[in-house]
């Protein structure tokens, strides 16, 4: 028999738009969580999807005051240097730890037992990866460090410095506030499933909804060269989205889908050295890749401009 292409094109899609429900329901806890923390939270995960509603409350930001960056641990450019970079791009990637700061948090995450795939079933210590594997009987390609996180003084520093601060109030505006702490492994894992991969935010590009508007600073502990998971950004999609993007109760879509959208070369892969930087508006699509090398150790400080949540800690399980 002789399907017309939409009929194939249908019958493809089907499985996939299955996925996409059994992904959302297994996330309804986390959702009700979300709600009872901030009712309004609903409103901003159903309608902060769509550039109008975002571009109409962006204009409502207030003007932070002059920044005093006296203190700062990053020296070099200028935080309006930076907001131009982010409002133009969507991506800045000039930041820089001190040495001793980055070599403070990678001791610390060394030393402590982080927990595997995003479930706090089973912990363990990074070197002991292998060990994780064997017990969790899958591959594990994230060691998360959740609440854990707070007992490293050199991690409350760099998210109390001025100029991330003085960044996040320049492009956010002055109710710009820290949201999330976020310290995770990435390993490197040979069988990874569509499910592992998703789980862990690797090698599919999507858009974060975490609040009207939102910025996240990343920064590699590790060195990250082509094998060792870079982050992916496309830039510039941070303020523009086909409709097909916006129509959408998923955050995630198909790479080609996305580089047809906006052009492949906006597609940027961030490469760099222990202790670089980088920010982020997250609305923009991104996405983690998978390890070859070595494992990759990532902070992340992410700002927005609503209260914050009870789950503080990216992807800790609701309840
Ligand atoms: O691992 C990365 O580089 C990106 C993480 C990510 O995609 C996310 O936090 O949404």
């Amino acid at each position: 028999m002789a399907f017309a292409r939409s009929d194939i094109a249908a019958q493809a899609e089907a499985p996939r738009r299955s996925k996409h429900f059994q992904r959302m329901a297994a996330r309804l806890p986390i959702y009700a969580a979300n709600m009872r923390d901030r009712p309004q939270w609903l409103a901003m995960f159903a309608l902060g999807r769509f550039l109008p509603v975002r571009r109409a409350l962006w204009r409502l930001a207030h003007d932070g005051a002059p920044p005093d960056l006296s203190g700062t641990m990053f020296g070099g450019g200028t935080a309006s240097g930076a907001v131009d970079t982010l409002r133009a791009e969507g991506l800045f990637t000039g930041l820089q730890l001190p040495e001793p700061v980055c070599k403070t948090i990678l001791r610390f995450a060394r030393a402590t037992p982080c927990f595997a795939n995003l479930s706090r079933r089973v912990e363990f210590l990074a070197s002991a990866h292998g060990d994780a594997v064997r017990r969790l009987g899958r591959p594990v390609l994230t060691g998360h460090y959740f609440d854990r996180v707070e007992a490293c003084p050199a991690v409350a520093m760099i998210r109390g410095d001025p100029f991330l601060h003085a960044v996040a109030a320049g492009y956010l505006g002055r109710e710009a506030r820290v949201i999330s702490t976020r310290l995770w492994w990435s390993f490197p894992a040979r069988s990874a499933s569509d499910a592992d991969l998703n789980l862990a935010s690797q090698e599919k590009l999507h858009f974060d909804l975490d609040d009207w508007r939102a910025l996240k600073f990343f920064f590699y502990l590790t060195p990250v060269g082509q094998g060792g998971g870079p982050h992916v950004y496309v830039r510039r999609t941070h303020n523009r989205r086909v409709a097909r993007h916006q129509w959408t109760l998923v955050v995630g879509h198909p790479n080609q889908d996305v580089l047809d959208a906006y052009g492949p070369e906006n597609k940027t892969t961030v490469l760099g050295g222990a202790g670089q930087g980088f920010a982020v508006d997250p609305f923009g699509f991104h996405m983690g890749t998978v390890v070859r090398t070595a494992p990759r150790l990532m902070l992340e400080v992410g700002f927005g401009v609503s209260s914050v949540l009870g789950r503080r800690f990216h992807g800790e399980p609701a309840g």
